[in-house]
């Protein structure tokens, strides 16, 4: 049998290597895999459970419809980190405001930012959704979580992860001292245990890209001719690549951090900041790009330099292979 590594076991290892490691750190993302267990579980129940399913009736604050579900994974989060006594505050991407910690609880030196079920149209057609969240350091004085605790630039991340919900469950995470570990759910005993230790982007990579074609028309002139310079044209074969396009970010970019390739979501005609959120979507995720050897761009600027100017700022997003983010930012210039 080859080595049984929980993901608790792993953390204890990691903290082992980096003396500086806080335990307190590392029970924080246990927390985390709590919570995407019991999501897990849910999201597997989904056609089963009534009222699971569904939309609640609400909009939330970036004016989307909330599924069930949705509620749900933010309620789950929440009661999963508040009581730790680790964290000053939480932000979500389904809460217009700084979540703060109930007074009855200890307060501690962590903010936790998360999208608690990205994806979620996709639920009710089974399609794969996830989660995403990210660590940052509190800088403010006080107890309390403050805006400056939560606007701080994406490399100032301590650690940052997601977790898919597919045709398994698994949990994706990276810390400031590097490494990306992959870990998939074994529902039977209840354990995410390494499956994908060290995840490197491949090089090369396979010659895909993932983008919503559908808004190519209301694209700048630039990023059309990249998606022509990969796909080709009727008239240029250009450079052979292939689309594939869930529409659900985690999934998307899981797929583009095992195989390589790039995911897109540009500025367009009608979103000039793009649709993707800084803080719970495009920071954490570049940061494990960044871990697992490729690079993660606003189309000019790296994501993890930019600093947030509110809780839901959005951004253009560009993640993967370092040459082709690369190469997307030539286009845009050119364009
Ligand atoms: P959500 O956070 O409301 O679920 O929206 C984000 C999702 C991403 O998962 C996905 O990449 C994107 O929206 C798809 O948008 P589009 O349908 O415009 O391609
Ligand atoms: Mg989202």
């Amino acid at each position: 049998m080859t080595k049984l590594v929980t993901i608790d076991r792993h953390i204890i290892d990691q903290e082992r290597l980096h003396p500086g490691a806080s335990g307190r750190f590392s029970s924080l993302l246990y927390d985390v895999a709590l919570a995407a267990k019991i999501i897990s579980r849910e999201v597997n129940m989904a056609g089963l459970i009534e009222d699971i399913m569904g939309k609640t009736g609400d909009t939330n604050v970036q004016g989307e419809e909330v599924q069930r579900l949705d509620d749900y994974a933010q309620e789950v989060m929440i009661k999963a980190m508040d009581h730790s006594g680790h964290l000053c505050c939480m932000v979500s991407e389904e809460c217009e405001d700084i979540i703060p910690i109930p007074e009855k609880f200890k307060k501690g030196k962590y903010v936790l930012l998360f999208d608690p079920l990205d994806g979620s149209s996709n639920i009710d057609v089974n399609v794969s959704i996830g989660t995403i969240f990210s660590v940052h350091r509190k800088v403010s004085p006080g107890e309390d979580g403050t805006l400056d605790d939560c606007l701080q630039a994406g490399r100032k991340q301590l650690a940052a992860g997601y977790v898919v919900y597919g045709s398994s469950t698994m949990l994706v995470y990276t810390t400031e001292y590097g490494g990306v570990h992959g870990f998939t759910l074994d529902p039977s005993i209840g354990e995410f245990l390494l499956s994908h230790p060290d995840i490197r982007i491949p090089d090369p990579p396979s010659k895909t890209y993932s983008v919503n074609e559908a808004y190519f028309s209301r694209w700048s002139r630039g990023q059309q001719q990249f998606v022509e310079q990969l796909r080709g044209t009727a008239n240029e074969p250009g450079l052979g690549f292939r689309s594939r396009y869930i529409g659900s970010l985690v999934s998307d970019f899981h797929r583009t951090l095992l195989t390589g390739g790039i995911f897109m979501y540009p500025r367009d005609r009608t979103s000039p900041e793009g649709k993707l959120r800084l803080l719970y979507e495009a920071a954490p995720l570049a940061m494990i790009c960044e871990a697992a050897g490729g690079r993660a761009s606003d189309g000019d600027r790296d994501i993890l330099d930019l600093v947030p100017e509110g809780l839901h700022a959005r951004t253009p997003l560009y993640l993967g292979s370092s040459d082709l983010v690369s190469m997307a930012e030539a286009a845009l210039k050119a364009g």
